[in-house]
């Protein structure tokens, strides 16, 4: 795997795991959906509960296929598994790129302003340097805005191993 893929696995264990236990389980995902949603105040109901529904499928899909010894806990090593195998995970990582892209958009014209981008990255518990450095690779428009696809799109690919050189390279390390 590029040493790229590993980073990104390796800081979104990090972030997932909320509470610090080490390990990814159900109650980091209820902490991070929490979280995210109090960090999306002008959304509507119907976006706010998709997204808790995409991190508990996201949660319930990982343990299923990741939790090689069940113990209702994901160590990263088991976590890791899921880049050799990322065909299993798509369904997933689709519905919570595009809730969270949602919750991001929360007037439904397409775009994204940095503020809304900032709020929900910061949420997550990316760096502020980098998440302005994202929003810049994703090449906003001149009032500020990325689309609402960009997003998606750029969610995938920052899941998918055999990506390089991609935009969400950026969160991953200090800021320069
Ligand atoms: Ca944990
Ligand atoms: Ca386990």
């Amino acid at each position: 795997m590029h040493e790229a893929a590993i980073g990104r696995v390796k800081l979104i264990f990090a972030l997932f795991d909320v509470d610090g236990t080490g390990y990814l389980e159900a109650e980091d995902f209820e902490l991070m959906a929490t979280r995210v949603v109090a960090a999306s105040p002008d959304s509507d109901d119907a976006a706010k509960a998709a997204m808790l529904a995409a991190f508990r499928r996201y949660w319930t899909t990982l343990a299923a296929g990741l939790d090689a010894n069940r113990d209702g806990r994901i160590s990263f090593e088991e976590y890791a598994a899921c880049v050799l195998s990322p065909e299993r995970f798509d369904g997933a990582v689709t519905d919570f790129a595009e809730a969270l892209a949602a919750l991001g958009d929360p007037d439904g014209d397409g775009l994204i302003e940095r503020s809304a981008f900032v709020a929900l990255m910061t949420a997550i518990g990316f760096e502020r340097a980098n998440i302005d450095t994202l929003f810049d690779a994703f090449e906003p428009s001149d009032a500020d805005q990325i689309t609402v696809s960009v997003w998606v799109a750029g969610i995938k690919d920052y899941y998918s191993p055999e990506k390089v050189g991609i935009p969400g390279d950026h969160l991953v390390g200090g800021p320069a």
